[in-house]
Formats: structure tokens, C-alpha cells, sequence
């Protein structure tokens, strides 16, 4: 088999390292852990439906430790591998309630750089043997030194500095920008290796396809009810076609390559919908801009939305450019 492309992600973080506006080597490093941790939990993820069969005896590993659930052990690897290489100065985790702070050896905090992680997004599919991924957001801090606060986690998405994400799949692939596009590499399970797959990722500027939970149309404000009616009516290039995996990462990577939207509104029961701005919406709003699509709650740029707290919500429909301004004109026009 001839690979598409010999470079490594490795290779590829230290070449563009002069494209970081900062350019002092953290960056890079901070990638590099987040690659590292990404490997194990794809290792764990590929294990999954042998958990009960090698932990049928009081369901303990070889190691006797207790067996623990994929999210809370992608939680843990994340943490660990961003802690271990002194890299971040804090992260903040949809796992946990608050976010942590990090100290360097030399009991200073003089990392600059927080990462904001979900660390297995979809985890529900696990059991069901569909596609889970891991979603990072990486910002500057603001704060000038001592332990983080937290409005160095509540900058508005268009501060990131870097967002990313790791899909398992068929393949397993880690996508990620730094602001100068988008770039994709593909796991080489044998080797152990990404390589890189997918240069410079472009959103087609429309597309066909529509990602969203039908299930919930009823309580779906009147703009999207309206939109997803437009998107079923024989009409010009009309119907699309609907495709829903309910793993945000599976459903952003389709729509990304063949272009699409996915839409996870408000709701009655629900008002700013389920999604987290910071640990989902973010990092995927700035992928898909940085390919040339973009992302909006149905009336605001996703970027431009200022955070008041870590685990809010938000609605949020992203993809194709043209597609999400339909969905915004729709919205408009219920008004
Ligand atoms: P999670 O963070 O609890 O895993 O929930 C997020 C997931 C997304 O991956 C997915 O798009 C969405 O929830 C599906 O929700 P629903 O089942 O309501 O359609
Ligand atoms: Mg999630």
C-alpha cells in the first residue's frame, strides 16, 4: 500500500511552529501531549465491547484496578498527559465540575496556555459500537500569573488559538487548526503513527446533506421546523438528504468533507439547546470557519459569544456557509 503522504503529525506541528503567533515551542508540545493521549484512548476505544468479557471477573482489569467507564478514563489520560508535560497552566473538563489549575516542578504556573476538553463526546454510542471523539479548545491565558481564573476559560471562542478533534472511527483521525487552516491525519493503528491524510480541509460552500435530531421536531422553535421542511421539499436541488449519527464529531467530519449542517437547536424543554459552548461548540465553529464554512446559535456568530459561565449551553448550527445563512434567514423570518 502506498501512503498518501509520509508526513507525520509530529513532523507537521514542528514545521508550522513559526505560524504560531508565539512561537516558543509550548504550543507544539501542548499538541504532542494531546496526540499522545489520544492514541491511548483510541487503544481503550477499540477495546470497547471486550470490557465485559476481560472484566467479567469482579470486573477488574490485569492490572486489579477497578474498571472504569471510557469517559472518565479518556478524562483522566487527557488530564494526565497535558499535567505530566507541564504544558497548560489550567484545563477545564465537561467531565468535571470545575476547572483545575496546574502548577509546574518548580511550584510555579508559568505555562500560558489553557485547554478547555471533552474528552469522549457521544459516549452513549460506545456501547452500540458507533463513533465517539475527543473535542479540545486551546486559548492564551489572560490572567498575568499565579493560579488560573476563570475568566482565562470564559474568553469568547474567537480567541481560541488552536481547536481540534479526534474522531474514532474506521479510521481513527485527529483534525485540528491553529488558525491557518485545517488540517487532517489518519492513525496508523499498527505503527502507532498519524500521518497526514487530509491537507488543507475545505467545506464545500453548500452542500446536501442535514444533521439534526428529528425525533425532538415538535419542540423545535418555528425557524428550524420551517428549514427542515425547505430541506425535505422536491424542489431545485431539493430534498437533501438526512443524516443523524448523534455523535457531534462523526456528524461534524462527514459534513466538514462532503459538506452538510448540523443543527442542534433550542428546544421547549431546553432553550439554549444541549450543546456546551465551550468545550463543543467553539472548537467546532472555529474548524469549520477555518475551512471556509461557519457556525451561529441561529442569529450570532458562534466566535463572538461571551461565555458567563463553563458549562453553558448554547444552540448551534454549523457547517456549509450558504447553509447556515438559510438557517439564519429562516430564523429571522420567524421571528
Ligand atoms: P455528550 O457530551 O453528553 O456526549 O452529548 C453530546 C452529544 C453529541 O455528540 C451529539 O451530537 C448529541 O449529544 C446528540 O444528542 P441527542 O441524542 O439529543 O440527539
Ligand atoms: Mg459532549
Amino acid at each position: 500500500m502506498k501512503l498518501k503522504s509520509s508526513q507525520t503529525l509530529g513532523e507537521f506541528i514542528i514545521d508550522k511552529q513559526a505560524d504560531f503567533k508565539y512561537s516558543s515551542g509550548e504550543l507544539s508540545r501542548l499538541l504532542g501531549a494531546i496526540r499522545l493521549a489520544s492514541k491511548v484512548v483510541n487503544q481503550q476505544v477499540n477495546k470497547a465491547g471486550l470490557v465485559d468479557i476481560i472484566g467479567a471477573i469482579g470486573n477488574q482489569n490485569i492490572q486489579g484496578e477497578e474498571q472504569q467507564k471510557l469517559d472518565v478514563f479518556a478524562n483522566d489520560m487527557f488530564i494526565g498527559a497535558l499535567k505530566n508535560r507541564e504544558v497548560v497552566c489550567g484545563i477545564a473538563s465537561e467531565e468535571n465540575e470545575d476547572f483545575i489549575s496546574i502548577k509546574s516542578k518548580d511550584d510555579a504556573h508559568n505555562s500560558k496556555y489553557v485547554v478547555l476538553i471533552d474528552p469522549l463526546d457521544g459516549s452513549s454510542n460506545i456501547d452500540v459500537n458507533v463513533n465517539v471523539g475527543t473535542i479540545f479548545s486551546i486559548y492564551r491565558r489572560i490572567s498575568e500569573d499565579g493560579p488560573v481564573t476563570l475568566e482565562d476559560f470564559l474568553q469568547p471562542g474567537n480567541k481560541q488559538v488552536a481547536a481540534g478533534y479526534i474522531v474514532y472511527g474506521s479510521s481513527t483521525m485527529l483534525v485540528y487548526t491553529t488558525g491557518n487552516g485545517v488540517n487532517g491525519f489518519t492513525l496508523d493503528p499498527a505503527l502507532g503513527v498519524f500521518y497526514l491524510s487530509h491537507p488543507n480541509i475545505k467545506i464545500p460552500e453548500d452542500g446536501k446533506i442535514y444533521s439534526v435530531n428529528e425525533g425532538n421536531y415538535l419542540k423545535f422553535p418555528q425557524g428550524i421546523k420551517n428549514y427542515i421542511k425547505y430541506c425535505q421539499e422536491e424542489k431545485e436541488n431539493r430534498p437533501y438528504t438526512s443524516r443523524y449519527i448523534g455523535s457531534l464529531v462523526s456528524d461534524f467530519h462527514r459534513n466538514l468533507l462532503k459538506g452538510g449542517i448540523y443543527i442542534y437547536p433550542s428546544y421547549s424543554q431546553a432553550p439554549k439547546g444541549k450543546l456546551r459552548l465551550l468545550y463543543e461548540c467553539n472548537p467546532m465553529a472555529f474548524l469549520a470557519e477555518q475551512a471556509g464554512g461557519s457556525a451561529s446559535d441561529g442569529f450570532t456568530r458562534i466566535l463572538d459569544l461571551n461565555p458567563v459561565e463553563l458549562h453553558e449551553r448554547t444552540p448551534f448550527v454549523c457547517g456549509s456557509k450558504k447553509m447556515v445563512e438559510k438557517v439564519e434567514k429562516f430564523m429571522k423570518d420567524a421571528q
